[in-house]
């Protein structure tokens, strides 16, 4: 058959036309969703630059509000941050999109193998997300605060907020709680020696009652206030995230206050946690979400975050540059002897969940 000029030149447009329109079609644009106190916008100034795509960035403190807002669809953001925990219920959801590390080159080369092989617990979180950073739930405390009202305080233990007497000396200089339930109810049973996992009514029962009792030392139940309240001495004592206790304690240095801010692992263990980068499915700039990603996860940029939070990354490319006191802290990055303590927190089953969601609110309200 004789192909006419015609035709031929609609053949070839038909050809062309699919990959041109495809990235005629994503804006210059990536809309970030990730936790408050959490990069260094230097690094979103940095890509911007470096790609032309301008980065919107919002933040939040909580993952109930996230997977909320996620479960709902067509948030509009390209890149969220979700705790592996989260992850697994909102990707059983049909939330997100696989990643192909095919276009991922620095994730596929820089990616570090100890992070990635204890995320592999986490139904399907390998292979639609990579992790940001990852971090420990503890407590934070200002020393002097603390030591004025108790000289032998237990600096080691979570006695400091779940044994009543020791926790009721320091009502008066303040104490902060994470509001996190998902968070609070396993340290409450991993403390009474019980499985921090645990869906087992009667162990529930039991965290609930050591929460309610001391409960009404606690001034505030929020998962980001505490950074500031602990730096400015308002507080003396906070269940909070490990690099956010640490920024609390930089600070304070900063502003010469006299101020000392400690993050501890208590001995009785503690949440290791992991918040990791995804692609909602109908993120309008995949592609973009794509770029973000992989630019995070050059060796410098990625160290430049965790040197800046506190917190460390899922990146073993980027320890060449993350900064020695980071590197060789083990409240950050645990040596053997720590890693022994951290326990990690699975998906509850939505049953579950809402049972502890409900313990939550009574126990906010004092019920
Ligand atoms: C950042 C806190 C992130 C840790 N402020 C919670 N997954």
């Amino acid at each position: 058959m004789k192909t006419s000029p015609r035709r031929l030149f609609a053949a070839l447009l038909a050809a062309l036309l699919p990959a041109a329109a495809l990235h005629a079609a994503e804006e210059k644009v990536v809309r970030v969703y990730n936790w408050s106190d959490y990069i260094d916008e230097a690094i979103l100034q940095d890509f911007e630059q470096e790609t032309g795509i301008k980065v919107v960035y919002d933040v939040f403190d909580s993952n109930e509000v996230l997977e909320t807002k996620l479960l709902a669809g067509s948030t509009g953001y390209d890149v969220v941050v979700p705790t592996a925990n989260f992850l697994t219920r909102q990707i059983k959801a049909g939330v997100f999109q696989k990643l192909d590390l095919a276009k991922l080159p620095n994730v596929a080369a820089n990616r570090w193998d100890v992070v990635s092989e204890r995320l592999a617990q986490y139904e399907g979180v390998n292979d639609y997300s990579v992790n940001y950073m990852w971090g420990t739930t503890g407590l934070g405390y200002n020393e002097a605060k603390i030591k004025e009202r108790m000289a032998d305080a237990p600096l080691d233990s979570w006695d400091l907020l779940f044994k009543k007497d020791v926790v009721a000396k320091f009502a008066d200089c303040g104490i902060y709680v994470l509001d996190t339930p998902e968070e609070v109810v396993p340290a409450a049973l991993n403390y009474l020696g019980l499985d921090p996992n645990s869906t087992k009514e009667a162990d529930l029962k039991k965290a609930e009652a050591l929460l309610k009792s001391i409960r009404p030392y606690i001034k505030k139940f929020h998962s980001s206030e505490y950074i500031n309240a602990l730096a400015n001495g308002d507080i003396c004592l906070a269940l909070g995230w490990s690099g956010d206790i640490l920024q609390a304690r930089d600070r304070a240095a900063e502003a010469g206050n006299n101020v000392v801010v400690h993050y501890l692992i208590p001995k009785e263990g503690a949440l290791m946690w992991f918040d990791q980068m995804a692609i909602p499915k109908d993120a309008p700039h995949p592609d973009n979400a794509l770029t973000f990603i992989n630019y995070i996860y050059k060796g410098e940029v990625h160290a430049k975050a965790s040197n800046y939070i506190n917190y460390a990354n899922g990146n073993k490319a980027a320890q060449a540059f993350i900064n020695k006191e980071i590197l060789e802290d083990p409240a950050i990055y645990p040596d053997a002897q720590t890693l022994q303590r951290l326990y990690i927190k699975l998906p509850y089953d939505p049953k579950v969940q809402r049972t502890i969601t409900r313990l939550w609110t009574n126990l906010k309200s004092g019920k």
